[in-house]
């Protein structure tokens, strides 16, 4: 901390209180109040306490700051303006279609990790981003604001939980406790005595503190790191500080300022306002970059055809391989390791493992705080539990997070676990995601190729894994490029186009062979890119067989496989029949499973014969 001058900070922070109202007045819409509230925390924050180079948000020992509570962007923007990253007048650009400042922070802008606004999700990046600073043994601090409101989802506690846990000294969570929320006060209003007891049952160290009392915010900060544990502080705020008609009233949340009002607010607040400009800012230390630098290739595979090994297995498998060449290769799992067999990483590189217990949303916002540090991060659980991270997902997916989501035990296949445990709608969710690619391979080979390419793209990637032991299909040395498929079975004369992937194309291909002894040639292809779809390949099967094509998937018939390949190809004039499983699942054997879901090999060739 420099000892910067107490008044120039209460002058910082009513300036960015006038840009909030300034910008969400000329915006016509935004949340003032809500930016009222955290100004002082701002101004001390970003004027004296945070290690940064205002230059180069960029910079690889910077002080990370997430506004949880996203809807306060502008308090956020008029800080970044008033280091002097850019002219103040931006933020008269608020929330317009030409400018990066959008109504809530998104990643469009340099200094902003990952979007937030839909609460709850911000801590969980900050516990990603404060292991990652530890493994890569760097000094800087995540620093994370969070609403009083905001605290009421689970996902913050899941973080909490484990910040604890881990002890994440690095780690700093300030709660703008200012008794409001949206359409009412919060559960608990100022007794924040309920927040500090919550944080301290999580193992954080919690200082309470009069949250517009900038000497007591800078004191409290200056005990940053100075244990061994994540510090809580809790500041007691009003919603509106600082404008007198605004200050603790109910009904003001999310509502910008009349031309009029913000003039007798800006009157209010201008007397006492200073800017920011030339304010000193402590540099961070330079330590050593990272290694976040990607190898030039992996180690080969000795596989031999035949072998019997479940895709989930060879994802281990994989992880093990390439983590060895590929430093930026970190992993996290929800107490299923053994399962999803993330567990050959943390047995290789335990200390590039996170074991994040039995919380999704947060396993989900860790990995992608990990992504935001130059790691690639491979998240693992049954794929059925990533459903629970549905949002953060959706989240990461705005923010072009690099996100690395492997989920196994997938469809009816599963068997016995029955149908909790079954996923059957992760290809739906998954493909819904704004520039996602989802993989769903059937073999060691094809799943150990794409863990390589997931590693080497950017972006929010999911590998769908299944739970049985499957042969070894492809040689070595076999490519399977995003955006492909493999025909495997085709000769002149064949009926129909069977697209398959995972456990459903070795039932393809034992339906090929049924058939072929009867006479029937059908075309057999392994659609193992999902999203991006193998769309030419499976095209020009299909025109070969009369544009007729089957799909076949363990998962729901909606929005899996049979709807990627007939949303993709009706407009090419292709007849999709979908094999796909109907109605509530239940325990049993696999065979049974498959069978009785009409999606296993008599099923195919009972569905060629119809056609
Ligand atoms: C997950 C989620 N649920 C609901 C909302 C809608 N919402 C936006 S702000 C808000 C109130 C937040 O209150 P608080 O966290 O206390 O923030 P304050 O504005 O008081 O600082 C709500 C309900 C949201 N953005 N995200
Ligand atoms: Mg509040």
């Amino acid at each position: 901390m420099i000892e910067t001058d107490i008044e120039l900070l209460k002058g910082i922070a009513n300036q960015l209180r006038i840009h909030s109202i300034t910008s969400t007045t000329a915006a016509g819409s935004g949340h003032p109040t809500s930016c009222c509230s955290a100004a002082d925390v701002a101004a001390t924050l970003f004027f004296g306490h945070m290690r940064y180079d205002a230059k180069n948000p960029h910079y690889y020992n910077n002080d990370r700051f997430i506004l949880s509570k996203g809807h306060a962007a502008p308090l956020l923007y008029a800080a970044w303006a008033e280091t002097g990253l850019f002219p103040v007048s931006d933020l008269l650009t608020l929330r317009k279609f030409s400018s990066d400042l959008e109504g809530h922070p998104t990643p469009r802008l340099p200094f902003v990790d990952v979007a937030t606004g839909s609460l709850g999700q911000g801590l969980s990046v900050g516990v990603g981003m404060a292991l990652a600073a530890r493994l890569d043994k760097l000094d800087y601090n995540t620093y994370v604001l969070l609403g009083d409101g905001e605290i009421a989802e689970g996902s913050v506690w899941e973080a909490a939980n484990i910040a604890g846990i881990y002890k994440l000294n690095n780690l700093i969570a300030i709660v703008d406790a200012n008794r409001l929320g949206q359409s009412q006060a919060t559960a608990f209003g100022h007794d924040i005595g309920v927040y500090a007891k919550r944080f301290e049952a999580f193992g954080w160290r919690v200082e309470v503190i009069d949250g517009h009392d900038i000497e007591e915010i800078a004191e409290v900060l200056q005990g940053v790191g100075l244990d061994d544990k994540p510090l809580a502080i809790i500041a007691k705020t009003y919603k509106g500080a600082g404008v007198s008609f605004l200050q603790d009233q109910d009904g003001w949340h999310g509502k910008p300022l009349n031309k009029e009002e913000a003039a007798k607010a800006i009157a209010e607040l201008q007397p006492s306002a200073k800017s920011g400009i030339g304010a000193p800012i402590p540099a961070p230390n330079q330590l050593p970059a990272p290694n976040n630098a990607a190898p030039a290739g992996y180690p080969p595979l000795a596989y031999k055809l035949g072998d019997k090994v479940a895709t989930r297995e060879a994802y281990g498998i994989a992880l093990a391989r390439i983590g060895e060449v590929d430093p930026r290769i970190v992993a996290m799992d929800g107490d299923t390791k053994n399962s999803t067999y993330a567990d050959k990483f943390f047995k290789k590189f335990p200390d590039r493992f996170t074991e994040c217990y039995i919380a999704e949303q947060n396993l989900v916002g860790v990995a992608t705080g990990f992504g935001t540090r130059g790691k690639v991060p491979f998240a693992s659980t049954f794929a059925t539990f990533f459903t629970r991270a549905a949002d953060q997902i959706r989240v990461a997916g705005i923010s072009q997070a690099n996100l690395k989501l492997a989920g196994s035990h997938v469809g009816v296949s599963i068997g016995e676990d029955g149908p909790t445990q079954m996923a059957l709608e992760d290809m739906a969710l998954m493909r819904a995601i704004v520039g996602s690619v989802v993989l769903y391979p059937s073999d060691a080979v094809s799943t150990e190729k794409l863990v390589e390419q997931m590693a080497q793209a950017k972006g929010v990637h999911f590998l769908r894994t299944s739970r049985p032991k499957s042969p070894v299909i492809y040689g070595n040395d076999e490519q399977f490029p995003v955006g492909g498929a493999k025909v495997l079975r085709q000769n002149a004369g064949d009926k129909v186009t069977v697209v398959a992937a995972g456990v459903t194309l070795h039932e393809a291909l034992k339906a090929a062979d049924a058939l072929k002894a009867e006479g029937i040639g059908i075309t057999v292809i392994d659609a193992y890119s999902i999203k991006p779809l193998g769309k030419k390949e499976i095209l020009a099967a299909a025109q070969k067989t009369g544009n007729t094509v089957i799909t076949v998937e363990d998962h729901y018939a909606e929005g899996g496989l049979g709807d990627a390949v007939a949303g993709e190809l009706s407009v090419n004039g292709i007849k999709v029949h979908k094999l796909a499983v109907n109605g509530v699942p239940r325990s049993g054997k696999p065979e049974e499973l498959v069978a009785h879901f009409g999606i296993d090999a008599a099923a195919i060739v009972k569905k060629v014969k119809s056609l």
